[in-house]
């Protein structure tokens, strides 16, 4: 099968600078080879950019970079679609989590096109819920969700192109939650299965069940993983560490599961910031969990039957 690396290197959605560097750090990490010893032709597209843009204020004054990742979004959306026309598993490396408000909204319409709804996977710390009247620190990383699933009050981002039913998002590892973000989580229904419910219950039930419904539905699936979803004493490499995120084995049984599944057309790997990393090891995480996902296996084993 045929996979893809496209690189964002965008930094102005978050509030520290370093992942520019994503890209970057992966490669040197080796992800096309991680990949490319598994069953999986590897093509490198580069990286994309965007031109210089001039200030674009908003009513919201915190809010920074406005333009640049409006055009952002603009670039990336056809990218993502094309990128899914041309191979089965497109793999989009950040660049913090704004890269998503492309990203998502591209693949989105990929499968609109197939007929097939898109389900997303959203693996982080934050719901990256917020509009840009909700945002307080101004940072749009923390909006690519409420963007794509065609939230009000984005006016100043281009037209969605298309949008994610909220039913068909769930996420997994939250444990930073701000109030616009946590009302909008009860009012669009959003399954969110935060950290203290994968201590009760383990990543397993929750993951089964979400794939199960993209299944029934025919679905494709987007997984959206954000290096903060890992706990910061496995994974430094990001601006906005919390504490007690999912662990190393918690990690590679998703991306297994998720092997196992079938079910996955897309990734993101977002906000690895490689200048706060320690001697590339987060990076090199994020090529073992990755590798996971395409299929490395420790042992043949028969793959799991779902129902
Ligand atoms: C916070 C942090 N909710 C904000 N969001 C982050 O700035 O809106 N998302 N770091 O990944
Ligand atoms: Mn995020
Ligand atoms: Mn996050
Ligand atoms: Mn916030």
């Amino acid at each position: 099968r045929r996979c893809s690396l496209l690189g964002a290197a965008i930094e102005t959605g978050a509030s520290q600078r370093g992942c520019l560097m994503g890209p970057a750090s992966l490669r040197t990490a080796g992800l096309a080879q991680a990949i490319g010893t598994l069953d999986w032709t590897v093509t490198d597209l580069g990286d994309t950019r965007i031109d210089g843009q001039t200030h674009v204020p908003h009513e919201n004054g915190a809010i920074h970079h406005l333009a640049e990742t409006a055009a952002w979004i603009e670039t990336l959306v056809p990218l993502a679609q094309a990128a899914a026309q041309a191979h089965d598993l497109p793999i989009f490396m950040g660049g913090d989590h704004s890269i998503s408000a492309g990203t998502v909204p591209g693949m989105a319409r990929f499968a609109a096109g197939q007929g097939r709804p898109l389900f997303v996977l959203w693996l982080d710390a934050h719901p990256d819920l917020h509009n840009l009247f909700s945002t307080e620190s101004g940072n749009l990383h923390g909006t690519p969700v409420a963007y794509f699933t065609g939230q009000p009050g984005f006016e100043a981002y281009p037209p969605l192109v298309s949008a994610v039913d909220p039913a068909h998002v769930c996420m997994m590892g939250i444990r930073s939650v701000d109030i616009a973000e946590r009302d909008a989580i009860a009012r669009l229904g959003i399954e969110v299965h935060d950290m203290r419910a994968i201590d009760e219950t383990g990543v397993l039930p929750p993951l089964e069940a979400f794939l199960a419904r993209v299944r029934a539905a025919d679905g494709l699936l987007h997984v959206s993983f954000d290096v903060d979803f890992l706990d910061p004493a496995i994974a430094p490499a990001v601006g906005t560490t919390v504490p007690g995120g999912a662990t190393f084995r918690e990690a590679h049984l998703i991306m297994e599961t998720l092997c196992d599944s079938g079910l996955v057309r897309s990734l993101d790997l977002v906000e690895l910031n490689p200048f706060l990393d320690e001697r590339g090891r987060t990076a090199t995480l994020l090529c073992d969990l990755t590798a996971s996902l395409m299929g490395r296996r420790v042992l043949d084993r028969p793959t799991r039957r779902f129902a």
